[in-house]
């Protein structure tokens, strides 16, 4: 096996991985090698809290621990190895959920300059969305404006990072059941900035030192992410840019193109997104761009920006993380556009090697060595202009070593709950209805979230595509987001065709009947809300339980590495559904803690961690999990009857 591909399974990634070599450029890639994971850091047995550490307190290793070795195994202030590992881990949950809920403040005051009439060029593009959302937050509709009720969503939603009491509004959404269990647990979140003070406060130096109460905590903020900053980001976005439909889009980094000037937008939130999608419409840059020697622009996104944007509009998709560096070493790439979250310093460093220019537009993540173009919404279009002019400008400097792969792939995405319950129900039926059958006649076993990111210390997609091929091959139902989903959409599995190659023989009928694509692509980071929504409307429909715990559903984060996505795992836990992440786990240097996590939380909250790098194995764990909920529910016989006879089929395709 060439060098290259040790490192990803993505022959576009593995083209520009060598291209890079040769350039003499150095990348994610290289730097992985070069710097191996400290060992005492990577298990949670580190502590920086204070200026008496860093204190280290590992396992020792190849041989059993006497009481007295550990209890003097401990940081300078007594703290235990379970405490650390707590620690670390909860602040990691609070970095995660600091990052959406901050991202959704930002969505939240864009939502309320639009309503407000003070951002020229957005509008509300989804009325219904923005009335249901009046409706669940008890907000008069009456003969009111779109504007008029829209401004007290707005206020009302930025009151939920704030609150200092009672219970986050989308708490109401989740099943009764859980709602009750969180509030006996004590993991009803209050504020969504609150809950992660909180953890500040608590894993300062001599505050909460029980690793049982840090981690209840931890539940806590984490819930406050996805049923409220995450969730809050989705709604509102949905609300202003459209609640996304089916659409085609194109993937890789063969979406760049030789002749036009190639603009890619990197990060998270929408906003500037939506806008150039907008200006790199119109005419008058178009014949600017001629004006440089150019066909014409050439937009297209990354990491989940890029969802965002591909979701709404079918804008083609460069790639997902590990290669925000490798669009930058085709040489084709006039400017990089970043937001916030997932950008790598390392991009300057990159830039400094060809013609790109780092534009980075948020007050919150600027780059030493980047070019500063400040967005602001109110001004939008002007700041998306001037960004787009800018990378114009830069068309000329394009050197001769230029090569593009030509590999890119078509997927289908746009599946948000919305979609999904008119594409099983009919639009004058919407229901998960079909769904919920097709798993209790067990055409379909399960379903899974498999989410998160690309982590340059496993093979780049490997684990991903390797994991969710099995589930299908076994009738799972596969619903994505981030950069998981475009790594199953670089290798084709998002088409409905994939239903027929990839899938098992039930999943690939119920595909083929309603026309979707085995793996279902629901967004970004952000829309991972979506999957908590659609896990809620299986429960409301009935059949399969009385909560998210009793559904056969399970969720997983093969390639993690942000702190988001540990949030994001917790919350799927705290919600009731079994976990598994691979790659490494931060807490396995207390095993009282990892025990805890694996084992008591399912007790707890019916729900529970795994850890699994061997993405085989790690199915293997989430198919006994489905297995598990289908025997519950008393559903598990039914997978012995079927039998494909042509009325059976008939009867599929009646729905
Ligand atoms: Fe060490 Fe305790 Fe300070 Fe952490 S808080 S660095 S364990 S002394
Ligand atoms: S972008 S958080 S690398 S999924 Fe959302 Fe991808 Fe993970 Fe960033």
């Amino acid at each position: 096996m060439a060098e290259a591909e040790t490192k990803s399974v993505d022959n576009a990634s593995i083209e520009m991985i060598e291209k890079a070599a040769s350039d003499r450029v150095n990348t994610a890639f290289d730097r992985a090698e070069a710097m191996k994971p400290c060992p005492i850091g990577s298990v949670g047995s580190c502590c920086s809290n204070c200026g008496m550490g860093p204190c280290r307190v590992p396992l020792p290793k190849g041989k059993e621990e006497t009481p007295e070795e550990k209890m003097k195994r401990k940081g300078v202030c007594g703290a235990t190895a379970e405490t650390i590992a707590a620690r670390n881990f909860v602040r990691m949950i609070a970095g995660g959920a600091a990052a959406h809920g901050d991202h959704a403040r930002k969505v939240t005051e864009a939502f309320l300059a639009v309503a407000r009439g003070e951002a020229p060029g957005y509008d509300i593009k989804d009325e219904q969305k923005l009335l249901q959302l009046a409706l669940d937050w008890d907000i008069e509709i009456g003969e009111r404006s779109n504007q008029e009720i829209a401004i007290d969503i707005g206020e009302k939603a930025l009151a939920e990072f704030g609150r200092q009491e009672g219970e986050l509004l989308f708490l109401r959404r989740a099943p009764l059941k859980r709602q009750e269990l969180w509030r006996r647990q004590g993991v009803a979140p209050r504020g969504i900035d609150r809950e992660v003070v909180e953890i500040m406060h608590r894993t300062h130096m001599g505050v909460d030192q029980d690793y049982k109460n840090l981690l209840r905590q931890g539940v806590r903020t984490a819930i406050s992410d996805g049923w409220g900053g995450s969730m809050i980001a989705t709604e509102l976005q949905d609300v202003l840019f459209g609640t996304p439909a089916p659409v085609f889009g194109q993937i890789n980094l063969g979406v760049l193109k030789e002749d036009e000037v190639n603009l890619i937008i990197h990060g998270h939130e929408p906003q500037l997104a939506e806008m150039l999608a907008v200006v790199t419409q119109d005419p008058e840059m178009i014949e600017y761009a001629k004006s440089k020697g150019a066909k014409g622009i050439n937009l297209a996104g990354m990491c989940c920006t890029a969802n965002e944007i591909l979701m709404r509009h079918g804008v083609p998709i460069a790639g997902n993380f590990l290669q925000q560096e490798l669009a930058v070493v085709t040489g084709a790439l006039e400017a990089i556009v970043v937001d916030v979250q997932c950008i790598m310093q390392g991009l300057a460093d990159v830039a400094q090697c060809y013609h790109t220019k780092v534009i980075t537009t948020d007050p919150r993540a600027q780059i030493q060595g980047a070019t500063h173009i400040e967005f602001d919404e109110r001004n939008a279009i002007e700041v998306a202009k001037n960004i787009l002019r800018t990378a114009i400008d830069n068309f000329p400097n394009r050197g001769k070593n230029v090569r593009i792969p030509k590999y890119k792939t078509d997927l289908i995405a746009g599946f948000s709950h919305e979609t999904i319950n008119y594409l099983l129900g009919g639009i004058f039926r919407a229901s998960y209805r079909p769904l919920n059958d097709n798993i209790i006649n067990g055409r379909i076993r399960g379903v899974a979230g498999v989410v998160g990111c690309n982590n340059a210390r496993v093979r780049h997609d490997d684990v991903h595509l390797t994991m969710v091929k099995e589930l299908i091959k076994n009738d799972i139902l596969v619903l994505q987001t981030g950069c998981s989903a475009m790594a199953c959409a670089k290798a084709g599995l998002m088409t409905p065709e994939a239903a027929s190659k990839y899938a098992g023989e039930g999943l690939a009928s119920v595909c083929e009947a309603v026309g979707i694509p085995p793996v279902l692509h629901l967004g970004s980071c952000v829309d991972n809300a979506r999957i908590l929504i659609a896990a809620t409307a299986m429960v409301k429909d009935g059949g399969l339980g009385d909560d998210i715990s009793d559904l056969p559903v399970v969720g997983a984060g093969p390639e993690w590495m942000s702190e988001k996505a540990i949030s994001i795992g917790q919350y799927f836990v705290g919600s009731g559904v079994f976990t598994v992440f691979g790659v490494n786990w931060p807490t396995l240097g207390s095993e009282e803690v990892t025990k805890f996590l694996f084992e008591d939380f399912e007790a707890m909250y019916s729900g529970m961690w795994a850890f699994e790098p061997d993405p085989l194995e790690a199915a293997k764990l989430m198919i006994e999990q489905i297995d598990k909920k289908r025997k519950a529910l008393g559903i598990d016989k039914a997978r012995e009857r079927i039998l494909y006879d042509m009325a059976m089929r008939r009867e599929l395709e009646a729905v």
